[in-house]
C-alpha cells in the first residue's frame, strides 16, 4: 500500500492555508454566509451552505434540498441553508476539512473519505457486509447501529444528522469484462481515499489508486487506470460508462451517505433549532430513498440503451471468500457494529 492516508485529527500547513484562503474568497463571494449569524435580505437569521459533488438532480442533492426547504419552512425563513452542488465548493476531502474548520457549515458526503477523520465510519468500505438496501437500512436505522455510529462523528468536530441511499457499488473496467474475482487480478482501479477500501482492491489482485472522484474520468480515459467503481447514478451521471463501458454488477459495499455540520455551528444553535435541523433531516430521508430508487432504475435503463456491457453476479461467494482477509484484518476493530449487522440478517439469508 502507497498511497498516504491523512491522520483523522492532524491538518497540515498547506490544508490550513488552503482553507484559510478558500474561507477568504468564499466570504468575499457570499456576504455573511460562512460567519452563519447576521441579516440578509431575505430575514434571514443563519445562512449557511451546503456542500454537495453530485448534479442538481442526483438524488442525494434532492435529498439536501428537501432538508433545506423543510428548514426553511419550519423556521418561518429564519435558517436558510443553500445548497451548493455539482462540487462547485471543491472535492470531497477538502470540503470535509472545510466543515471540520467551519469555512463551510454543512456537506453531504461519502461515509468513505469520512474514515480518515472519525475511524469507525470505515466500517461502510469493509466488503459484502450488506445483503441488500433492507439489511442495509435496518442497520442504519438501528439506535445501537447507524444512529450510535453517525454519534462517533462528535470526536472528530462533527454533527452527523442522518443517511442517505447510497445504492450498492461495482465494478467498470475500460476493457476486460470483469465476470470472477481473478478478473480483478493486475488491474489498476480507482478507489475512495480509505484503507479499508484499499485493502480490498490489494485482495482481489488489483492496484488500488486513492483519486478524487472528478479526476476519474480523464484518468480512465488516458488509460492511468483500468477501472473505477460506483453505484449506477455516479456511473452515468460522471459519464464514466462512456469510457469504462463494462459494468459488473457485484455490489461489493454499500457506502453510506452522510449529511454533516460543523460541530461547533450545531452548538452554536439554540435546542430548539437543532432539533428542528434534526427533524428535518430525518424527513428528508424518505424522499431522498425514492429519488434513489427511481434514479438506479431509470439508469440501468439509460445504461443498457447507451450499449454497455452489464455483467451479473449471482453468487457472490467467491467473491466473498476473495476478500476475507480484509474482513480478518478489521473484523476485530469494527466487531460491535459487524455483531449488530450480523443480528440484524434475515435468518432466511446465507
Ligand atoms: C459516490 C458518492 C460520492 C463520492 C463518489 C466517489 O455519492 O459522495 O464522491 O461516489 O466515488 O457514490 O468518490
Amino acid at each position: 500500500m502507497t498511497a498516504q492516508i491523512r491522520r483523522p485529527t492532524a491538518f497540515s500547513r498547506r490544508t490550513a492555508l488552503k482553507a484559510g484562503a478558500a474561507a477568504a474568497a468564499s466570504l468575499a463571494a457570499v456576504p455573511l454566509a460562512a460567519c452563519g449569524i447576521g441579516g440578509s435580505g431575505t430575514g434571514a437569521q443563519h445562512r449557511f451552505r451546503l456542500a454537495e459533488t453530485h448534479p442538481e438532480n442526483y438524488p442525494t442533492t434532492l435529498g439536501d434540498k428537501r432538508f433545506a426547504d423543510l428548514v426553511r419552512e419550519r423556521s418561518g425563513g429564519r435558517i436558510d441553508i443553500q445548497v451548493y452542488a455539482g462540487g462547485r465548493l471543491g472535492e470531497e476531502s477538502d470540503i470535509i476539512e472545510q466543515v471540520q474548520l467551519g469555512v463551510i457549515e454543512m456537506t453531504r458526503v461519502s461515509s468513505a473519505p469520512m474514515a480518515e477523520f472519525a475511524g469507525p465510519m470505515g466500517l461502510f468500505g469493509l466488503p459484502f457486509i450488506f445483503d441488500d438496501a433492507d439489511h442495509m437500512w435496518r442497520f442504519l436505522d438501528a439506535e445501537d447501529g447507524g444512529r450510535k455510529l453517525l454519534g462517533e462523528l462528535d470526536r472528530a468536530g462533527f454533527k452527523g444528522l442522518c443517511y442517505f441511499d447510497p445504492g450498492a457499488r461495482s465494478f467498470y473496467t475500460t476493457d476486460r469484462v470483469i465476470t470472477t474475482p481473478e478478473d480483478v487480478r493486475g488491474l489498476k482501479f480507482r478507489v475512495q481515499q480509505a484503507a479499508v477500501i484499499m485493502d480490498f482492491i490489494s485482495a482481489l489482485g488489483g492496484s488500488p489508486t486513492p483519486m478524487n472522484y472528478g479526476e476519474v474520468y480523464s484518468s480512465l480515459q488516458s488509460g492511468l487506470l483500468d477501472g473505477a467503481e460506483n453505484n449506477a447514478p455516479s456511473y452515468f451521471s460522471a459519464s464514466h460508462y462512456e469510457v469504462a463501458p463494462n459494468f459488473t454488477l457485484d455490489e461489493h459495499m454499500r457506502v453510506a451517505e452522510i449529511l454533516i455540520v460543523n460541530r461547533s455551528v450545531w452548538e452554536d444553535l439554540p435546542t430548539e433549532d437543532q432539533n428542528l435541523l434534526q427533524q428535518a433531516a430525518f424527513d428528508a430521508v424518505p424522499y431522498q430513498r425514492k429519488k434513489w430508487n427511481e434514479q438506479v432504475d431509470a439508469d440501468m435503463q439509460k445504461l443498457r440503451e447507451a450499449g454497455v456491457t452489464i455483467t451479473r453476479v449471482d453468487d457472490i461467494a467467491p467473491w466473498r471468500s476473495a476478500t476475507k482477509s480484509v474482513i480478518d484484518k478489521y473484523g476485530e476493530q469494527y466487531a460491535e457494529y459487524l455483531d449488530r449487522i450480523a443480528a440484524l440478517r434475515r435468518s432466511d439469508r446465507p
